[in-house]
């Protein structure tokens, strides 16, 4: 290869050997120039640019059996499927070690951690350098969104973990077809990635590499790149997923006039054959995969839920004056424990074979468990460090992060549009988070810019997974703050203004399927009733659906919503599901204050009139607002 002449002696493997002639002329000189320039920088082995066929994954599952990284599974009972047990100490995302490295620090915004861009650059360059001794170097040429979709964009990862070439070829298009799309001049947005663990000469390898001293995920917002270091794990290393699709696209799409957000895409389908797509937010612990994948209750003959996406969504104003949305990902890389037959059938399918499991329990046959799998778990299993384990040993057998790496074609529930390059058009954004008090099961928003204020102060509480004390509200605007690229009070101003520059913008909704009763009991049956709610908004949002005028919004009366083979919520439960409490709500005006007071600088000015309105509005209803009695 061309630019790979000069001091470096590499070993070129992969594609370019099985295709030498035609591979050696990368036509795009900038790509060929920066691979060369970063294998210089980190003295790999050998350079591997990744084409992307069922032969090289094939191989490199293989490598990765051969290097103790993966256990092959039971071919009978998980088909061409693997496991990983990570290092116990590089386990999830390290939002304490991500940054977003704009020029000005104002940029990045007050909940950001920031650095100067030059001197992170110095910083990283000391690590990256010879950080590849011993390791063959991956070129993983990627698209986010089906090629060619106008909607989508294309990466080059560089990493030197074959773990992270195996996920990236389910999660992303991947391969030679990405860069015949780039010709000689395609703009791709770069991403380097190394696990920060070089081998000396004669060094034995461990099965998960990682550097336990540093790490570093940091994004470049201006120059669109990406350089991630010292950690092997999910969003950390596929640069394709949380830092591309989200971070470094939430900035573009504030230059360029959309939005990266961080939803899940379903459409719902009508006894009578009519489509409706909406995108949802949720933050984590709320069921989100669940909600993408949702099967309708029997009693809702010929309703069909289909999914796009269950994570990410680009979505961008068509020329009808609505907003278009793709699933950039071509995967799930979803959370494993909690996912059953029960909680999520279609998951359940869609992870049968192809799949990667990453720190979830083995069977002595060698298939995978975790925690509700099944509801009697095994009575013996290997947990996920590789320990024997009991159901009585008082450990969990997965890791609460474990994972599943599933193609998303494998999905029964699979919308036949999902790959459409235009995008599916989305008729309402739904916003959700875990409330056990205050917040009705359902609540349309008078107007865009109350929908955008409700969106941007949506909290939940935390569950024994996150950090902090359990049952506190965090608040996660949009479910976007680990995951805005820029200042995220510039990224409300930015969802004010798209509602405003386009004609047709979707209603918003906001949804808990948590609120409990006074004996901590959930009111709401959840999982697949929640189809009653979600008909209630598709049927609302185009305008057809009655609804009531509470304090916070338009909501369904108990005779607006369907009942039918649901006997378990009464009219009085359905009354306290969406009851409104002053005091409750003074006390979440007062929790918004608080948020605001941190953005304060560059809050858009709407967002402390609305906190106003409906402080005001709350006054000038009962002390407990209720729908009406009959
Ligand atoms: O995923 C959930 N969803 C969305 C499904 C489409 N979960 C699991 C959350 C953890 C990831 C839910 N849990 C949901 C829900 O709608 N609701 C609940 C709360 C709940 C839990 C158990 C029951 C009811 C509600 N059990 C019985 O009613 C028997
Ligand atoms: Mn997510």
């Amino acid at each position: 290869m061309e630019s790979m002449t000069g001091p470096m002696d590499f070993v070129v493997r992969g594609a370019s050997r099985a295709r030498s002639s035609k591979r050696r002329e990368i036509r795009h000189r900038a790509l060929s120039n920066w691979v060369a320039d970063i294998a210089e920088l980190t003295r790999p082995n050998a350079i591997h640019w990744c084409d992307g066929s069922q032969n090289e994954y094939n191989d490199l599952c293989k490598t990765l059996v051969a290097e103790g990284t993966f256990r092959k599974l039971n071919q009978e009972k998980r088909p061409n499927s693997y496991l990983a047990w990570s290092d116990p100490t590089d386990v999830a995302r390290v939002e304490d070690r991500t940054f977003i490295c704009s020029i000005h620090k104002y940029d990045a915004g007050p909940t950001n951690n920031w650095v100067q861009p030059s001197e992170m650059k110095a910083t990283l360059t000391g690590l990256f350098a010879g950080c590849m001794t011993g390791r063959t170097l991956y070129v993983i040429p990627f698209s986010m969104g089906p090629l060619g979709s106008p909607i989508s964009h294309i990466g080059v990862e560089i990493t030197d973990s074959p773990y992270v070439v195996v996920n990236m070829r389910i999660m992303t298009r991947m391969g030679e077809e990405v860069v015949a799309a780039l010709g000689e001049h395609g703009e791709f947005v770069r991403c380097l990635h190394s696990v920060g663990m070089p081998l000396s000469p004669g060094q034995a390898d461990v099965a998960w590499p990682s550097n336990k001293e540093h790490k570093y995920i940091v994004h470049f917002p201006e120059e669109k790149s990406i350089w991630s270091y010292g950690s092997g794990y999910g969003g950390n290393a596929l640069l394709g997923k949380k830092c591309f699709a989200l971070r470094i696209a939430s900035s573009m799409a504030r230059e360029e006039g959309w939005l990266a957000e961080h939803m899940l895409i379903l459409g719902v389908e009508s006894p009578s054959g009519e489509k409706t797509y909406v995108a949802g937010a949720f933050p984590s612990a709320c069921g989100k995969t669940n909600f993408a994948m949702l099967i309708p209750p029997a009693a809702f003959e010929g309703w069909k839920v289909t999914t796009v996406g269950d994570d990410i969504a680009w979505i961008k104003p068509g020329p009808d004056g609505k907003l278009y949305a793709i699933n950039p990902e071509a995967g799930y890389f979803g959370v494993a424990p909690g996912t059953s037959v029960q909680s999520n059938p279609n998951a359940m399918a869609a992870l049968a074979k192809n799949s990667i499991f990453t720190n979830v329990a083995l069977t002595p046959d060698g298939d995978v468990w975790w925690e509700a799998m099944t509801e009697t778990p095994p009575p013996e299993l290997t947990d996920w460090q590789g320990r024997p384990w009991t159901p009585d040993c008082g450990r969990v057998a997965a890791h609460p992060n474990a994972r599943f790496t599933a193609p998303a074609i494998q999905c029964p529930s699979i919308d036949p549009d999902w790959e459409k390059p235009e995008g599916v058009p989305i008729s309402a954004f739904i916003f959700g988070g875990r409330r056990s008090k205050a917040v009705p099961l359902v609540v349309a928003s008078f107007n865009w810019n109350f929908g955008v204020y409700m969106a941007a102060t949506m909290g939940s509480e935390t569950t024994a997974a996150a950090a902090g004390k359990v049952g506190d509200v965090r608040r996660d605007p949009m479910a976007m703050l680990p995951f805005c690229g820029y200042d995220i009070a510039d990224y409300f101003d930015h969802w004010l203004e798209i509602g405003h520059a386009i004609s047709d913008p979707p209603r918003i909704f906001c949804v808990n399927w948590f609120r409990k009763d006074a004996q901590g009991k959930f009111l709401w049956p959840g999982y697949g009733e929640n189809m009653r709610v979600l008909k209630w908004i598709i049927e609302r949002a185009d305008g057809r659906a009655p609804a009531i005028q509470s304090p916070l919004g338009w909501m369904p009366r108990y005779e607006d919503l369907s009942w039918e083979g649901l006997e378990s919520v009464t009219r009085e439960q359905y009354t306290e599901l969406m009851s409104v409490d002053r005091e409750a709500w003074i006390g979440e005006l007062l929790s918004h204050e608080e948020l605001f007071l941190k953005l304060y600088e560059r809050l858009p000015k709407e967002f402390v009139s609305m906190r106003q309105l409906l402080l005001a509005s709350l006054w000038r209803s009962p002390v407990r607002w209720e729908l009406p009695k009959e």
